[in-house]
């Protein structure tokens, strides 16, 4: 069955996020997602959901130009017109990454939103879940870790949000009771790197004394030097569960898996299929998170699985702000990839519950898990009238590129990007 792209519709969005502290900044408070909708001569559409700044979105603009007329059940055509569409432009920026995810192929991010519209499409024709066009789902729920971030009582000039300060390790103690409390996560990460490492380590032990069997994770988004981060994970023996990017750069981690019990997780310096095979050679990483916005989609996060299982290095989700398509996405990803160790990232908590594209109740949280959705596709609808309040919700906030740098020096102006 043959069923041709005759309207891909592209629509950036805003959602309130909370000041979230990172080694780049803090959050700003909106974050911007692109909603991408294709259309079948039949009247069907498909969704995707992508990053929303500027550079990103005029790409995906002509991308989505060039993908009229082609087969939505040939994925392989769908690639090679977005890299056509890019001119092969492969190491592009703009993506809203800056600083974290840098190197990551730029077609891959373009066509994910694509895919996974296309997978969409597909299931709704033949009537079954994305997951079943990945190879069956081999678990019904799937289970997520409750992420944790230093943050601000509120942005500047706002009241207290409901999740109030969290800048010590009673604060985070504190957020973490509560993110478990109320959605019932079973493992926890603390996004660090934005205080001095001691701190940290305290925090991460404050945690292990509070819930004393949660398996945890740290990540200071590769800011720690080689000596800092062998320092810290030898501290941190037997307590976490992974140390994630600790130092940036594959022989850097490699230097301090050579000295470090726990496994090295990465979402930094292996974020493209080219990197495989020097972190493989080099034992630089245990554990590789993957995040179809980067690794090109479903389907390709899945050949990222399939050579993850052949050199034996363990496998996680990445996560970004994001709203239910993506999640939606996630959760089909992860359903149908049976070598998944790991509790995946979400960013869902940080999110106003009002602010989504989706029609309410299709996918939510329960015992820190999400149920696999059933229904044709991803199983998520669009709500046109959501859709076109966080539009202008856009258009509001003025923002167009994730700035979280440039926010935290509006605010202290003689922030610097730390390094330890
Ligand atoms: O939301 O500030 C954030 C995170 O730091 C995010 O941008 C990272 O990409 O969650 C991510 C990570 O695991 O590095």
């Amino acid at each position: 069955m043959s069923e041709l792209i005759s309207a891909v519709r592209v629509t950036p969005v805003a959602f309130r996020d909370l000041p979230l502290l990172n080694s780049v900044g803090v959050h700003e408070p909106f974050a911007l997602r692109t909603i991408v909708e294709i259309v079948t001569g039949s009247g069907l559409y498909g969704l995707g959901e992508t990053y929303g700044d500027e550079p990103h979105l005029r790409r995906i603009e002509r991308a989505g130009t060039a993908l009229i007329g082609t087969d939505i059940f040939d994925l392989h055509e769908i690639r090679r017109r977005v890299a056509v569409s890019l001119d092969h432009d492969d190491q592009a920026g703009g993506h809203g990454m800056a600083g974290m995810v840098t190197t990551s192929s730029t077609t891959d991010r373009v066509l994910s939103p694509f895919e996974v519209a296309a997978l969409d499409l597909q299931g709704k024709i033949v009537g079954r879940p994305v997951s079943d066009l990945l190879g069956g789902a081999v678990r019904d729920r799937v289970s997520f870790t409750g992420y944790l971030f230093y943050k601000w009582a509120a942005h500047p000039g706002h009241d207290e949000d409901g999740w109030g300060a969290a800048l010590d390790p009673g604060g985070i103690v504190r957020q973490a009771t509560k993110m478990i409390h109320e959605y019932g996560f079973s493992s926890l990460k603390l996004k660090g790197g934005v205080f001095p490492p001691d701190q940290e380590v305290a925090a991460i032990q404050a945690l292990r004394q509070a819930f004393p069997h949660t398996p945890l994770r740290l990540d200071p988004n590769a800011v720690w030097t080689v000596p800092t981060s062998i320092k810290v994970g030898l501290q941190l023996d037997g307590v976490l569960e992974y140390l994630e990017d600790p130092a940036a750069g594959i022989p850097e981690m490699a230097a301090v898996a050579r000295e470090v019990p726990m496994p090295l997780a990465t979402d930094m310096c292996v974020v493209a299929f080219d990197h495989l095979k020097p972190a493989v050679r080099q034992q630089a990483v245990g554990v590789v998170l993957a995040d179809h916005h980067f690794w090109g989609g479903l389907r390709r996060s899945q050949s990222l699985a399939a050579i993850c299982d052949t050199f034996g290095l363990g496998l996680s989700m990445h996560s970004n702000s994001h709203l239910g398509i993506s999640l939606a996405a996630m959760v089909h990803l992860a359903a149908a990839t049976p070598n998944l160790d790991y509790t995946c990232d979400t960013h869902w908590p940080w999110k106003d519950p009002e602010d989504d594209v989706i029609v309410p109740g299709a996918i939510g949280f329960e015992n820190g898990a999400v149920k696999v959705p059933v229904k044709p596709g991803l199983g998520v609808e669009l709500d046109r009238d959501a859709l076109a309040r966080l539009h202008q919700q856009y258009l509001d906030s003025g923002i167009r590129n994730r700035d979280d740098t440039g926010y935290m020096r509006r605010v202290n102006p003689d922030w610097k990007a730390p390094r330890w």
